[in-house]
């Protein structure tokens, strides 16, 4: 796998259309994302000699979950460099160390984790801050109406209306299953977009911007609903 990363970054012209190829697949729409599921570096890995099947990026880990990550490699971040900036259309913009974050008011929500391409978790806890909370104690200017979220990966983005990201099931979240977040699993800090799909729920957390319209994030760009509702979740807002 790290053979294929250095491959994508600096190697041959192959490698490179591989990509351009994994690329194109992905703007073809949603079938094609069960392809994708391991980021690029398990689908170049698809191509590579250590594992010409390709299919150790598509498997499930005992756990349920699947690693997924656009950027080839993401730095860990820990809780002596970790920090949250709140910008944007607010009255008091704030930076949160992680000590700080969990210093605040801890909320547990419990909800499905789900992909698109149907991988699927149900009942899993995740445990954080409130996005509202954080969002009122920005001070939200009134011409807002939407809030984008951006990643230490430098790569991924995501994005809410104002109303969606003022629910009780959006959650700043720092733990899942009762054991802090984990950096493959976008840990110190994630979005835990309960009522949405998993793609909604931006790993790598680092900044939290309200804008005056929504900005589609990474894979809306390819064509994934900005409304990313699971089926049968509550839309009221
Ligand atoms: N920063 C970042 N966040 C992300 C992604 C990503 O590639 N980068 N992938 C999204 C998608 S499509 C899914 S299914 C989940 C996967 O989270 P997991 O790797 O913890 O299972 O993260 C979402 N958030
Ligand atoms: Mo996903």
């Amino acid at each position: 796998m790290t053979d294929s990363r250095d491959e994508a970054e600096s190697g041959p012209p192959i490698a490179r259309r591989v990509m351009f190829s994994m690329l194109a697949a992905g703007a073809a729409g949603l079938v094609a994302a069960p392809y994708l599921q391991g980021g690029w570096e398990k689908a170049l890995g698809a191509v590579s000699q250590n594992d010409p099947s390709g299919l150790t990026g598509l498997l499930p880990n005992p756990s349920g979950f699947r690693y997924f990550s656009v950027a080839g490699s993401v730095p860990p971040k820990d809780r002596t460099n970790y920090r949250l900036t709140i910008d944007g259309l607010v009255d008091r913009p704030a930076t949160y160390t992680l000590d700080a974050l969990r210093a605040l008011p801890q909320t547990r929500v419990v909800g499905d984790v789900e992909c698109t391409d149907g991988w699927r978790v149900p009942n899993t806890p995740f445990e954080g801050v409130l996005l509202s909370h954080l969002l009122d104690a920005a001070g939200v200017r009134p011409e807002a109406k939407a809030v984008r979220f951006t990643c230490f990966d430098g790569v991924y983005s995501e994005s809410l209306t104002l109303a969606q990201a003022r629910r009780s099931d959006m959650l700043v979240a720092l733990k899942m299953q009762d054991k802090p977040l984990s950096h493959p699993q976008g840990g110190p800090v994630r979005l835990y977009a309960a009522p949405m799909y998993f793609y909604k729920s931006a790993k790598w957390l680092s900044g939290i911007s309200v804008t005056d319209k929504v900005i589609p994030g990474y894979w809306e760009e390819y064509g994934y609903d900005v409304d990313g509702w699971l089926d049968g979740a509550d839309r009221s807002v």
